[in-house]
């Protein structure tokens, strides 16, 4: 098989975001715009590229197929020498994060817009992973970016024909090189790790014994790992999970889970007899997790809960707990474990390719996002199985409720209060408008010690800014991650424009506030924090500048 090298011209924009490059399914459908990407992708390797094997595999969106076939052969002509493909092209994003690192190849090729909605007119996504297994850090993707600015040609196999739907191993001559595809199960690695850091046999005992799981795969990669998982292992009934089939644009829902968009899950729990509802987003690695009668955990507790539990989950035990970690917008919840345990504690700009440095460093083993995303240093991405896993493990080994488990959770650390108002698909130039304006107001020095009052309540500010990171490993820096109030009491509103959005600009607006009187810690998050959105509001002017009344969702 011979290589051609292609003229291509460049396209502006192709700047990876928060997670990747993520686009409208059109976007990625111009001549040559995908295979512009992963060609840049395979360049910023530079001497790694020649010789490598990487794994590639999606959420099974879309497009997914056919980019497949693109990187197959686009990796055929640049000397990669062996690609690792999950089948159908089907991996879960932390399935990729395992592969990279069982069979320590040089990265991974992600093909994911993770929970934004799939199919013809909606997203789609390409993500590379290094080889710790973890999204590239802000360096490779500045690099991966550059290149798409100067791109003039790219190099391909174009009569490569590698059918990618059955198990097996294939191999091509390309140029007088062995080129190699191994098509994989797409659940059999993943699962081995599974039963390696969790006790299947107490966990079978629980799903066996009357405890009740609805776990709704939102028609997105997970159907596969939860049918393995949870059906075939550990023998929960085929009708406790729901939504299990993969489809190209998720059954024309928003494969996010949340209260909103998993409406369907909430209205079951609630009203069925079930002891624990879970989702997960399109690409696995977001998790939801819901008690009885649908009592909500906010990813923000959850993370806290986990790392007061984590002697429940027989991997921990074997590593040792090292230390605690959250994204800047996080509920402080887990702050107050990592102090009453005297574990390291670390605060990391939003995303997860914040965490890996300090994963890889042994410093850091559980972490976690408000967004709906846990994980820890099993791989190198939030990881929605293993969170909902690591939950049974909690409640087969304390015999306690989610619900239980959470009231005594605030019983002795007290309650932070959290919740993210969005406002999606926002016109772009008023939001930037409202953030310059915004950070002007909070960062001049008259700012400090500002009295705002709503409700009956006073909040006076401590301090304002623009929240920046040098990571404690590499020193690498990030800055302009989010505008941060803070105020005397430890309340925070925090605004940031969301970056795996596809068009226009998403404004979040989160607040979290901390409670220690007990009375109050069943009050309902909205009622408790009505005031400080007001004050929110009020602050950055958002309703005036954005036009948006209501947000488009509450978490
Ligand atoms: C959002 C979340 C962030 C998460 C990212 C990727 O980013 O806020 O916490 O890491 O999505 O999640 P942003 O920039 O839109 O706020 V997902 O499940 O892609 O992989
Ligand atoms: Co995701």
């Amino acid at each position: 098989l011979k290589v051609t090298k292609v003229e291509t011209k460049v396209y502006d924009g192709q700047k990876p975001g928060t997670s990747g490059l993520r686009k409208a399914v059109k976007v990625f459908q111009q001549v040559h715009y995908t295979e512009n990407f992963v060609q840049c992708i395979l360049s910023a390797l530079g001497k790694d590229c020649a010789g490598s094997t990487l794994v590639v595999g999606g959420d099974g969106r879309y497009y997914g197929k056919e980019a497949v076939d693109k990187i197959i052969k686009i990796a055929a002509a640049n000397g990669v020498s062996k690609l690792l493909i999950g089948q159908n092209g089907i991996l879960s994003t932390p399935a990729v994060s395992c592969l990279i690192r069982k069979y320590k190849t040089t990265g991974g090729i992600v093909l994911t817009a993770s929970h934004n909605p799939g199919g013809p007119d909606n997203d789609f996504g390409i993500k590379f992973n290094c080889s710790n297994g973890g999204p590239a850090p802000d360096g490779v993707t500045n690099d991966i970016y550059a290149l798409t600015t100067k791109i003039s040609t790219y190099s391909i196999v174009a009569d490569l024909r590698c059918p990618i739907d059955k198990i097996g191993t294939q191999t091509f001559e390309v140029e007088g090189k062995t080129f190699t595809v191994e098509i994989i199960d797409s659940v059999k690695d993943y699962l081995e790790l599974m039963k390696e850091i969790f006790d299947f046999v107490a966990l079978k005992k629980l799903l066996q014994g009357g405890f009740k799981v609805l776990i709704d795969s939102m028609n997105g990669v997970t159907g596969p790992y939860v049918q393995r998982i949870f059906v075939e292992e550990l023998g929960a009934p085929v009708d406790n999970t729901v939504r299990t089939t993969p489809l190209e644009d998720f059954g024309g829902h928003h494969p996010d889970p949340n209260l909103t968009y998993a409406a369907d899950l909430v209205k079951s729990v609630a009203s069925g007899n079930y002891d624990l509802g879970a989702a997960f987003d399109g690409d696995g690695d977001r998790n939801m997790i819901l008690g009885r009668k649908a009592f909500f955990v906010t990813p923000s507790d959850s993370l806290a809960v986990l790392a007061n539990h984590l002697e429940c989950i027989p991997y921990f035990k074997k590593t040792g707990v090292k230390g605690y970690a959250r994204s800047m917008p996080t509920g402080a919840a887990v702050d107050r474990v990592a102090a009453a345990t005297k574990k390291e504690f670390f605060e990391v700009p939003t995303g997860w390719k914040y965490f890996g440095n300090l994963m890889d460093a042994g410093r850091l083993s559980l972490c976690g996002e408000e967004s709906f995303g846990t994980g820890s240093d099993h791989i190198r991405e939030k990881d929605g199985i293993w969170a909902v896993l690591a939950w049974l493990s909690v409640l087969a080994h304390t015999g306690k409720s989610v619900e239980d488990t959470l009231l005594a959770h605030w019983g002795t650390y007290g309650r932070n209060f959290f919740t993210r108002y969005d406002y999606e698909n926002c016109a772009s130039d008023p939001c930037n408008e409202m953030m310059k304006k915004l950070e002007e107001l909070i960062t001049s020095p008259s700012f400090r010690g500002t009295k705002y009052s709503n409700g009956g309540k006073t909040y006076v500010v401590k301090e304002g800014d623009n929240y920046a990171y040098t990571d404690p490993i590499d020193k690498s820096f990030a800055s302009k991650q989010g505008l941060r109030i803070m105020f005397e009491d430890g309340s925070r509103l925090i605004f940031r424009l969301s970056g795996t959005g596809s068009s226009g600009a998403t404004v979040r607006m989160y607040v979290d506030s901390y409670e220690s009187d007990k009375s109050k810690h069943s009050a309902d998050a909205q009622d408790i924090l009505k005031p400080l959105v007001e004050i929110a509001l009020e602050v950055s002017k958002l309703k005036e500048f954005t036009g948006r009344q209501e947000p488009t969702v509450i978490t």
